[in-house]
This record gives C-alpha cells, sequence and structure tokens, in this order.
C-alpha cells in the first residue's frame, strides 16, 4: 500500500519483535470493516446489537481489570528526569523500550497483526498529523475507524518519504502487573502493551493527540489541549467559537453538544459541536487563535447521558456505534447504562457479562466509565465547520473542574497571564476515567495533568509564551457546574442551563455586560445570568457566585505549596506575581 520506508521499516520492526502470523494493512473500505466486524462477531469480541434499532452498532466488553486509563503506569520516556516533570512517571528511553520489548516479545504469535494508517485531523490542513499504529485487535481497528480518519489516503499523503507517529499496541495478556502506555517524545513513538480500553490503546487520542502533541506544539510554536470546541450561532446569525477544558469525564462532551434551553432557542440561540475532546491550537495571522479538533468521532461517557441530559449525544449513538462495558438488554438486544431511563431492564447481562436484572440488582449494570464510540456526523448539531482545514477562531477559553466548594459558577480572569494562572491553579474531583479512588480533590492544571508530555513548569512557560504572540487572545474564564448543597445536592442545574452561563461568558467577550471585581477575577452580577424559563432561585445563585476570601486564602496558601513542594522548579514569574497578587486580593 506504501513505499514510504519508514512505514515499511516501523511495520518490518514491529512484526520482528511480535512476530504475528499474518499482517493486514487497514485501507479503510466499507468491505474491510464488514469482514473485522463480521470476524469480531464469530470470535465474541464484538456483539452484533439489533440492527433495526441500533444498525451498524456493536458492543464489546473488556477484562474487568482494563477500565479505564492507568495514570500509574503512563510513562513518558525522556533521556533526563526532570525533562518528564512532577506530573508524570518517567524512565529514560532505554529502560522504556527494553521494558515494553520484553514485554511485547512474541506475543502477537499465531495472530494477526493490523496496520492503521490514520490522520489526526482533515488529510491535507497544515494542522493535521498522520500516525500508524500497528494492533493485534479488531476492536481498536473499528475504534480507530470511527475516531480517527483512516485509510490509505493517510499513505499518500505520507508520500515516499513522509514522517509520521509510531504507535505498537499489543494486548499480550491484559496483566495489569505488567501493563505500560509509554511515550518516546523525541522519537515520535507510543508503546502500549496489556491493555485493551480506550485511551490506553486508541493510540491516536490521548498518546497522540495530547502527550506527543503537546511535545511538538512547545516545539513548533502550537498547543495541543484537552478541549471541546463549540461554536455559538447568535438570533443575528453571527457564530463565535469556544474552547473549553476540563477534566476527565467532568462536562466536555455535554457542554459541546448542549441545547439551549427554550426562551434561548426561541430568540435564536444554537450551538454547533466541532468537538468534545481535544483541540489544537495555532495562531493565525489575524492574531487570533484558531482551533481544530484532531477526532472525528466521540469516545463518550455513557452513564448519565440521556434523552434530557445530552440528547444530541444519544442521537450520535443511535448508529454506527461501538459500546463498551455498558448493560446489554436481552429482551431486544439493546444497550442501557445508569441514569440512561428510569427504565433498567430486568432479563440482561452485565458489562462484566454477568446476568443482571436492573430491577433487584444492587450493584451497577454498566461501569461507571463506560463509553461509546460514536462517528461525529451522526451527531445532530455537527457543526458545518467540522471538516474546516483553517478551524475555527477562539473568542474564549473556559477552564472549569469539579468543585463542590470554594470555586463560583464562573469568574473571568483579568488578562491573558492572569488567564493561564487560573488554568495552573484547577483542582478537581476524580472521576472513573482513571483507575484508582473517585472523588478526590486534586491538583489537574488547563485539564492536562495527566496528559502534558513535559515538564509542567514548561507547558504554563510555553503557554506565557504563546500569549506574547497572540494580538488578540481570547477571554480566559473558568466555570464550575458542581457546586454543592449541604446534602451533596449540585446547586447549578447544569447540562442545557449551562448556556446561561456561555452567554454572560460572550457578552463579556463583547463588552456588553459589566462584572464585579473580586479577589479571584471578574463575577457575574447576578441579574446578568439570564434565568428565564429556569425556576431558580436568585439567592442560590448568588451563593454560587459569591468568592469566599477566607476560602480563597486558604486555597491560595494550598497552591503555594503545590507551586513550591510539587512543581518546585521552572514556573513562570508570571504565575507568581498572580499567586502573590491573589494573596494580596484575599487580605484586602
Ligand atoms: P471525558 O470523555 O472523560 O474527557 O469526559 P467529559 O469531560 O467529556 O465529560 P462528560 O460530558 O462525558 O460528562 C461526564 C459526567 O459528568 C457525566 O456523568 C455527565 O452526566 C456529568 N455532567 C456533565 N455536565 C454536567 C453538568 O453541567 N452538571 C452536572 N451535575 N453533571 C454534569
Ligand atoms: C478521558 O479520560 O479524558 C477520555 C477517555 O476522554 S480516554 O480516551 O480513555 O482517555
Ligand atoms: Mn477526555
Amino acid at each position: 500500500m506504501t513505499n514510504n520506508k519508514k512505514v515499511l521499516q516501523f511495520v518490518e520492526e514491529s512484526v520482528a519483535l511480535a512476530t504475528p502470523a499474518n499482517v493486514v494493512w487497514i485501507d479503510g473500505s466499507q468491505q474491510q470493516i464488514d469482514a473485522l466486524r463480521a470476524e469480531a462477531v464469530s470470535t465474541g469480541e464484538l456483539i452484533k446489537l439489533n440492527q433495526e434499532l441500533l444498525p451498524d452498532c456493536y458492543l464489546h466488553r473488556t477484562a474487568v481489570n482494563d477500565v479505564a486509563r492507568v495514570e500509574a503506569r503512563t510513562v513518558i520516556c525522556l533521556p533526563k528526569e526532570e525533562d518528564a516533570g512532577p506530573t508524570n512517571i518517567w524512565k529514560s528511553p532505554e529502560e522504556g523500550y527494553k521494558t515494553c520489548r520484553e514485554i511485547a516479545r512474541g506475543k502477537m504469535a499465531g495472530k494477526t497483526m493490523y496496520v492503521i494508517p490514520y490522520s489526526m485531523g482533515v488529510v491535507g490542513s497544515e494542522f493535521s498529523k498522520i500516525g500508524i499504529e500497528v494492533t493485534d485487535s479488531i476492536y481498536v481497528v473499528l475504534n480507530m475507524v470511527i475516531m480517527t480518519r483512516v485509510g490509505k489516503m493517510c499513505l499518500d499523503a505520507l508520500g515516499e518519504d513522509g514522517d509520521f507517529i509510531k504507535g505498537f499496541h499489543a494486548k499480550c495478556d491484559i496483566d495489569e502487573e505488567n501493563r505500560w502506555i509509554m511515550h518516546f517524545p523525541q522519537d515520535n513513538t507510543i508503546m502500549s502493551v496489556n491493555s485493551g480500553y480506550g485511551g490506553n490503546v486508541l493510540l491516536g487520542k490521548k498518546c497522540f493527540a495530547l502527550r506527543i502533541a503537546s511535545y511538538l506544539g512547545r516545539e513548533e510554536g502550537w498547543m495541543a489541549e484537552h478541549m471541546l470546541i463549540l461554536g455559538v450561532k447568535a438570533p443575528d446569525g453571527t457564530k463565535k467559537y469556544v474552547a473549553a477544558a476540563f477534566p476527565s469525564a467532568c462536562g466536555k462532551t455535554n457542554l459541546a453538544m448542549l441545547i439551549p434551553p427554550k426562551s434561548f432557542r426561541d430568540a435564536g440561540y444554537e450551538i454547533e459541536c466541532v468537538g468534545d475532546d481535544i483541540a489544537w491550537i495555532r495562531v493565525g495571522e489575524d492574531g487570533r487563535l484558531w482551533a481544530v479538533n484532531p477526532e472525528n468521532g466521540f469516545f463518550g461517557v455513557a452513564p448519565g447521558t440521556n434523552e434530557k441530559s445530552n440528547p444530541n449525544a444519544l442521537a450520535a449513538t443511535r448508529k454506527g456505534t461501538i459500546f463498551t462495558n455498558v448493560v446489554q438488554n436481552l429482551d431486544n438486544n439493546t444497550v442501557w447504562w445508569e441514569g440512561l431511563d428510569k427504565n433498567p431492564p430486568e432479563n440482561a447481562i452485565d458489562w462484566k457479562g454477568n446476568p443482571w436484572n436492573g430491577k433487584t440488582s444492587d450493584v451497577k449494570g454498566a461501569h461507571p466509565n463506560s463509553r461509546f464510540t460514536a462517528p461525529a456526523k451522526n451527531c445532530p448539531c455537527v457543526s458545518p465547520e467540522f471538516d474546516s482545514k483553517t478551524g475555527v477562531p477562539l473568542s474564549a477559553i473556559i477552564f472549569g473542574g469539579r468543585r463542590a466548594t470554594t470555586t463560583p459558577l464562573v469568574y473571568q480572569s483579568r488578562d491573558w497571564n492572569h488567564g493561564v494562572f487560573v488554568g495552573s491553579i484547577m483542582s478537581s474531583e476524580t472521576t472513573a476515567a482513571a483507575t484508582g479512588a473517585v472523588g478526590v480533590l486534586r491538583h489537574d492544571p488547563m485539564a492536562m495533568k495527566p496528559f502534558i508530555g513535559y515538564h509542567v513548569g514548561d507547558y504554563f512557560q510555553h503557554w506565557i509564551d504563546m500569549g506574547k504572540k497572540i494580538s488578540n487572545p481570547p477571554k480566559i474564564f473558568n466555570v464550575n457546574w458542581f457546586r454543592q448543597g449541604p446534602n451533596g445536592e449540585f446547586l447549578w442545574p447544569g447540562f442545557g442551563d449551562n448556556m446561561r452561563v456561555l452567554k454572560w461568558i460572550l457578552d463579556r467577550c463583547d463588552g456588553k455586560v459589566e462584572a464585579r471585581e473580586t479577589a479571584i477575577g471578574y463575577v457575574p452580577y447576578a441579574k446578568d445570568i439570564d434565568l428565564t424559563g429556569l425556576d431558580y432561585s436568585v439567592d442560590t445563585l448568588e451563593s454560587i457566585l459569591a468568592v469566599d476570601k477566607e476560602r480563597w486564602a486558604a486555597e491560595a496558601e494550598e497552591i503555594t505549596g503545590y507551586y513550591t513542594n510539587t512543581i518546585k522548579d521552572r514556573i513562570p514569574a508570571e504565575l507568581w506575581e498572580s499567586l502573590e497578587t491573589l494573596k494580596k486580593n484575599c487580605k484586602a
């Protein structure tokens, strides 16, 4: 399929290492996809769902020990440990290669190795980059076909000499103790062994489009971020775009596809989804930031997705979708998950493959990190700019986390550098998207803690440096949909009603609305959050817009500890200045 010597060499080396019985090149044709689906169904790797209700949809169950990203086994391999920084696990490239190769050696014996040529971004766009993933998993192939642009055109784009990101994946024994997701940023190489799940194995996603790409972006002067991208169409037909970084399972997919409340729809507001997880961002000739979504599908959290919370995501999953670790309803061979509706199936199989009765069982039927892999084109509100080669210009960047207390519903930074500070101090409660305890507050700067391919301090510096190159920077905000009351209830309705906050953000960008200057930045006056049609108390709104100086003084101390003891060095002076200002403001 190609004359590219580097591609051929990479495939040869992978064959020599894993010794598969045969090699299949993925050309992206429907015929080949259909054959692979049929083969996966015949071996039980995929379950074919009800083709009348869910055409071209399949279910996959992973091993029970393999249900999420494994941050403790995700490694940045650079020559010097200090260059990986305090947020990453480090190994030297020599040790990283040695470890992965020893584990993978001979592990495809008797199996087929698939070679997936794929593009992150539209083929032919200056933003785009090509990857080659070799894998022994049909599930990975079929997911990559949805999540990226796969096929011969990617090899054609490489030509005889083009460079690409190398991804080697082998399921091996799905052994947790020998599971490794290793990155070699200097070699544009990723090696993943002993997993068959999501972000560990769909190497175009977090491994390439964030960890490797963030490293490349720093060298080349652009940014790879864990951000959704959405367009807001205003009643007068004008469109503005925003990108938002929230940690895993903190609401990116939901915000990216939101349906505005009725009063906003009636007025003519619409949301258009450009991306739900990753943004590649460059400075345009006009001095603005321009963003593309390098992916081609959504790998979305299933639980909580329903007709009310996110009808667009649900609609996107009604055809051509692979479901992972959800409930199989045996009565009609469809799928179910917690929070889909109030009618769990009685005759069902849970995510572990055991019989399950949703009416009587006291265990969850779907894994909390169960997912759907759906083509972006299925989404009813997909943006007409989805395939744009230049991307969309950003009016605002929004950071946000899951914080029961302290952080208000929304605030605006004073300027770019202060906005970088706001991103750098993000903390969020952990979720089921990664293995480990859920609900533990941790620092997650720019929602990138698990995804920065180098030293976090250098990453902050890169943000500061980018600011110097943007004559017309987006305004930077922070949101928190997750404030809780005394009984653990969410104090803000969230989901579609987040449009009310987006509207304030865009009005701020347009200079249309005043704001209250506080210790942390600009906060809305409650009267300026449009509550039309919502039965919601202004007192509650006031309470989640309040900035409690005592709490923020304590937060500032905690951040000082994080900067001083965790990150330790390489923190830009601009961020220390913002921290000092915060402390001073809290005392004033
Ligand atoms: P990743 O795909 O892991 O990066 O996650 P994500 O950031 O796209 O999160 P997603 O939109 O899938 O939401 C994760 C969980 O948060 C789901 O259970 C949602 O129901 C819930 N959620 C999303 N938005 C809101 C909101 O505005 N309020 C509340 N209370 N929950 C929300
Ligand atoms: C995340 O964890 O942020 C995800 C899912 O988007 S995964 O692809 O597994 O990383
Ligand atoms: Mn994500």
